[in-house]
């Protein structure tokens, strides 16, 4: 498929155009049109890499000439792209070429402040030193544990895992678990005693019924998930969508639950009380594979249709019949989990409502439901034992197990959460306070410290008091503008990383390798943390002379090798996706306490929490203020891509989506500018007003991502507004420590001027 197909298949890719009327209206350069003639002569060599303009890791052609990549494209035997891209990894190649990219060593000035921006150019020896010895420094004065690593991206390999278990800190944080999933693997950990993984198990292939809660595919464009989905539909699949908002899922639904924000869980509540009173469950199933059913049975009496009609404002009727719809079609039914499931703090316990459901359905491990990933097999490099274990701390305390004696000091959250990983906003608070130790140094590679963690102030008060922050990025971003030291990476075309193990039902491993030599002076992750390795006396580990000689010993332990990766890209082998596969082993999958799905958790009840899923109201906001929901633009990534003339020539800057009679009752209409103003009188923007009907009046929806503030990204400086700027709160979930982001509220504020910006064609024509 073409990015155009690929781009059909989403309407608001229309709505995005039309948002970004000064993108629209121009014509950019023609990426192909500098073009070197051998590539028109066909002179074109091909390397097998995969994407990183997001984590579903496609496999990707990457076509070059003349030392340059020119075009990617999907390759048909790897399982996340299948021969084809979305839009954002089509436009990633003009990530390599632009020219903001950070390109050689950083160190801040002397005398200058975090934050004052003022950088002199440093050689890698130098800054490398720098680093070193600041971390050597910390490590005599605090301890090794008082080194923090945030990590996101196929580096954190690297910097989450391989160097800091070196170094020995527990002290990690991934925004892609307490920023993102960590509510729904802490339940499905808990419930089905697996997790889901990063390629959602679901079995559309089979499936007849869908429901989405949240989950916005088709804006949330995770590419071979895009074409399942699109796929089921086509087959004939039934679609009911559950949003506040009518999404582009939504648009294509035969049903739409515009629920009041926050209230998802009672009406996953009174899904389960049709299910169980009217017995459309499915017994054979529940009696076989589950624990706790009694318990669960009691527990939903009194959550009715019509109890959850009052607190979701939708009919209960409806409610009623999308439950009965289920039951009629399981187990060929399926309520996904989303991926995105920090939303209010009770998030375990929604998650937990939901997989429920499921387990009700009988779909779990059934076709036309969940199918059972497995990860691949492929061992690590035989390295010495590391001191910790990589992201160590692992599940202790509250889940269930004990701190192991290691003789480092517990990770700073120890004990308090479920989830495997440390929670990331959470290690924050410890650089301020000290508690229960001082963090005083941190490494952020590839996490956007100031538009992935909520509650900016306090992110730059920690990093103000820090001994030591560096920043390994490809761009100026404005948290990377506030380090001690800048280390540039070369982007994905242009670097090995380790090797990809990817759960899924044909488990599979991918090759990361180069189809150019880096630009300028960058270096890749993996050069970056040996070389610090060998600088800080972690020689031992570091004991392979290049990644090629690392890649090649892990790949001979499933009888492969990297001249034969480098070849196919992709190695993949067999799963066992259903429950059947494994019954015919003698094997069970079920890795809970009890070994079987626990509808109700012991162990929850156990850490003092709710063993069966209850309802929390959401909190409420100021009068004449709107709920801030937020989700993807389905031609950017998160923070990252708003310097990509390519995606940008598509979506341009964000608007403000708010109810038209909302709109009109301000006084503002689609097009106008304001300025968004929080619950705390924090404000960002300028931003564009877009007045519809698909939205509920409680609540404004913006687009994450944009709202840069940074000079350096030409691109992507001043246009939108952030979401973040304006999440000053969030909401803890005390069960998988993640941040809950839907808790903050917004007035707009009229009357703010059109921002000037450079046009886009001019940036453009400066690629290089
Ligand atoms: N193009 C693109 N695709 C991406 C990404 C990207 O950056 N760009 N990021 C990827 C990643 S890492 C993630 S985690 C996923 C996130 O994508 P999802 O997991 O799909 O995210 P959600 O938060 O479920 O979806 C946002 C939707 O939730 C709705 N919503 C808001 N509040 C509520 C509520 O209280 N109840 C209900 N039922 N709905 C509500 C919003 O209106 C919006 O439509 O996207 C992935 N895919
Ligand atoms: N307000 C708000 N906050 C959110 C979300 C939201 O929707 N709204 N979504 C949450 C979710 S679901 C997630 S998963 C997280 C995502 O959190 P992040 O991964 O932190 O998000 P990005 O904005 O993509 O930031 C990536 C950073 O890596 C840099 N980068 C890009 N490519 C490379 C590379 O090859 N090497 C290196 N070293 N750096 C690179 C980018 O320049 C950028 O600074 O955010 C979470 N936070
Ligand atoms: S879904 Fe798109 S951006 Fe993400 S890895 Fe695949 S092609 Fe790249
Ligand atoms: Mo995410």
């Amino acid at each position: 498929m073409d990015r155009r197909a690929f781009l059909k298949l989403s309407a608001a890719s229309v709505g995005a155009v039309m948002l970004a009327p000064e993108a629209a209206a121009v014509k950019l350069p023609n990426p192909l049109a500098r073009a070197p003639a051998s590539w028109f002569d066909g002179e074109v060599s091909s390397v097998l890499t995969f994407c990183e303009n997001c984590f579903w890791k496609c496999g990707v052609r990457a076509s070059v000439a003349d030392g340059r990549v020119w075009k990617v494209d999907g390759y048909a035997a790897n399982p996340k792209s299948r021969g084809r891209l979305c839009p954002r990894g089509q436009g990633a190649v003009a990530q390599t070429y632009d020219p903001d990219r950070l390109k050689r060593p950083l160190i801040r000035v002397e005398g200058t402040q975090r934050g004052d921006g003022k950088y002199r150019e440093a050689s890698w020896d130098e800054a490398l030193g720098v680093i070193a010895s600041g971390m050597l420094a910390i490590k005599e004065r605090y301890g090794s544990e008082s080194m923090a690593f945030f990590a996101h991206g196929s580096g954190d390999t690297w910097f989450g895992e391989y160097l800091p278990a070196a170094w020995a800190t527990p002290n990690v944080g991934k925004p892609s678990v307490s920023l993102c999933t960590g509510p729904r693997e802490t339940a499905s950990q808990w419930t089905f005693g697996r997790g889901i993984g990063g390629h959602e198990p679901i079995d559309w292939e089979n499936t007849d019924y869908i429901v989405l809660i949240g989950h916005h595919i088709g804006e949330d464009t995770h590419n071979t998930q895009l074409q399942d989905f699109s796929l089921a539909l086509k087959r004939g699949a039934e679609l009911v969508v559950v949003d506040p908002r009518f999404s582009v899922a939504a648009s294509k639904a035969g049903r739409w639950l515009p629920i009041k924000p926050g209230t998802d869980t009672a009406l996953l509540l009174a899904w389960l009380h049709v299910l169980v009173t009217e017995e459309l469950y499915d017994k054979a199933y529940v009696e076989r594979y589950t624990v706790g059913f009694e318990q669960l049975a009691a527990h939903v009496q009194p959550f009715t249709p019509e109890w959850a009609a009052d607190i979701t404002d939708l009919d209960a009727d409806a409610i009623r019949t999308v439950a009965r719809e289920l039951a009629a079609h399981a187990p060929r039914a399926v309520v996904p989990p989303g991926r995105h499931t920090v939303w209010y703090g009770n998030d375990t316990q929604r998650m937990r409502a939901l997989y429920l459901v499921n387990a009700l359905l009988g779909n779990y491990g059934v076709e036309g439901g969940f199918y059972l990933a497995q990860a691949p097999y492929l061992e690590p490099y035989p390295h010495p034992a590391f001191p910790l274990e990589p992201a160590a701390g692992g599940c202790s305390g509250a889940s269930g197990g004990e701190t192991l004696d290691t003789g480092f000091r517990a990770r700073v959250d120890d004990g308090r959460f479920f989830a495997h990983t440390t929670a990331v906003q959470e290690l924050i608070p410890a650089m301020i306070s000290g508690e229960p130790y001082r963090i005083a140094g941190l490494i952020a590679y590839g996490v956007n410290l100031f538009h992935s963690i909520p509650d900016v102030a306090r992110t730059q008060e920690a990093l103000r008091k820090l001994d030591l922050y560096v920043a390994i990025d490809v761009l100026p971003m404005d948290h990377v503008m506030w380090a001690d030291v800048i280390l540039p990476e070369a982007t994905y075309l242009e670097r090995y990383d380790d090797l990809v193990a990817i759960a899924h039902k044909t488990p599979f491993i991918e090759l990361r390798q180069p189809a150019v030599d880096p630009m300028w002076d960058t270096k890749p992750g993996w050069w970056i943390a040996r070389e610090l390795g060998l600088r800080l006396g972690l020689d031992a580990y570091f004991d392979w002379p290049d990644i090629e000689a690392y890649l090649d010993k892990r790949l001979r332990t499933i009888g492969s090798s990297l001249e034969q990766a480098k070849a196919k890209g992709t190695l993949v082998q067999r799963g066992r996706p259903y429950l059947a596969d494994w019954e015919a082993r003698n094997l069970n999958p079920f890795g809970t306490p009890s070994g079987r799905i626990e509808l109700y958790s012991q162990t929850f009840a156990d850490a003092g929490f709710d063993p069966l899923p209850t309802y929390e109201p959401p909190n409420d906001g100021p009068p004449g203020s709107y709920r801030l929901l937020y989700g993807r633009s389905p031609v950017h990534t998160f923070a990252k891509t708003q310097n990509n003339w390519v995606l940008m020539e598509m979506h341009g800057q964000n608007a403000v989506w708010i109810h038209t009679a909302e709109a009109e009752a301000l006084g503002v209409a689609s097009g106008d500018y304001v300025w968004l103003e929080n619950q705390d009188g924090v404000r960002d923007g300028p931003v564009a007003v877009y007045a519809t009907e698909r939205l509920r009046r409680d609540c404004v929806y913006l687009v994450h991502g944009f709202g840069h503030r940074a000079k350096g990204m030409r691109v992507a400086d001043g246009r939108g507004a952030s979401d973040t700027a304006l999440m000053s709160r969030y909401r803890l979930d005390p069960i998988s420590g993640g941040a809950g982001m839907r808790v903050n509220f917004v007035k707009l504020v009229p009357g703010a001027p059109r921002p000037r910006l450079p046009s886009l064609r001019k940036l453009a024509e400066r690629s290089v």
